[in-house]
């Protein structure tokens, strides 16, 4: 029975608390897109969010004004990588949402290129969503979602938008795009929510 108390004694691999079920830790980051790399015109962005009661708009400056976070996450991409201690710097979503009067409880997010997610606002809010301008220390590149994403670090990595340009809210859950074909519509990476 030696070769029975062999493989209980040999040395084993701590597997990383941090890493969700069925997924691996990578170092460099992958470039995942449905398809080509929009052109977005960094000078004349806006972040709108529609409501039931109207129109928010604000540019780049109006959204930095209402303060900046430093942060730094796990992402977790339902393709199975998932990167440690990425650096992120934008905007939390509550201080959008601090101007936002809805009684609505979900949204769509709204991509250049026709990409959609959706998102309940419970998963905006409360800390949890940022407008992202910059990643590892650098702005984003055009192919990595700059000059402007979502980012949704709880959830994979597919709800956080590249390009993003807005979101309206919605009274009930409707599938986005990736969830329109095939995907969890909430993508909780640590329940495992890859497919619907
Ligand atoms: N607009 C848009 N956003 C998107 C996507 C996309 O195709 N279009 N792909 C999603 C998916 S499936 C993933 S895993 C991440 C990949 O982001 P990255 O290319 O910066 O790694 O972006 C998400 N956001
Ligand atoms: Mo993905």
């Amino acid at each position: 029975m030696s070769f029975i108390t062999r493989g209980f004694s040999g040395r084993r691999r701590e597997r990383d608390p941090r890493l969700p079920p069925g997924q691996t830790s990578v170092s460099d980051w992958p470039v995942l897109s449905a398809g080509p790399t929009p052109a977005v015109a960094a000078d004349s962005w806006e972040f709108v969010i529609g409501t039931e009661n109207g129109v928010h708009q604000w540019s780049r400056a109006d959204l930095e004004a209402l303060g900046v976070d430093d942060i730094t996450v796990d992402i977790h991409c339902v393709t199975h990588w998932t990167r440690f201690d990425m650096p992120w710097r934008g905007v939390s979503l509550d201080r959008l949402f601090a101007e936002v009067e809805t009684d609505h409880r979900y949204a769509m997010v709204h991509s250049f290129g026709g990409y959609t997610t959706n998102l309940a606002l419970d998963d905006l809010l409360g800390g949890r969503s940022w407008i992202a301008f910059e990643a590892d220390g650098a702005p984003l590149t055009p192919e990595h979602g700059g000059p402007a994403r979502l980012l949704v670090p709880h959830l994979y990595f597919w709800k956080s938008a590249k390009w993003v340009q807005g979101l309206v809210t919605m009274p009930a859950d409707k599938p986005g795009f990736w969830e329109q074909n095939g995907y969890h519509l909430h993508g909780d990476p640590w329940r495992e929510e890859r497919y619907g």
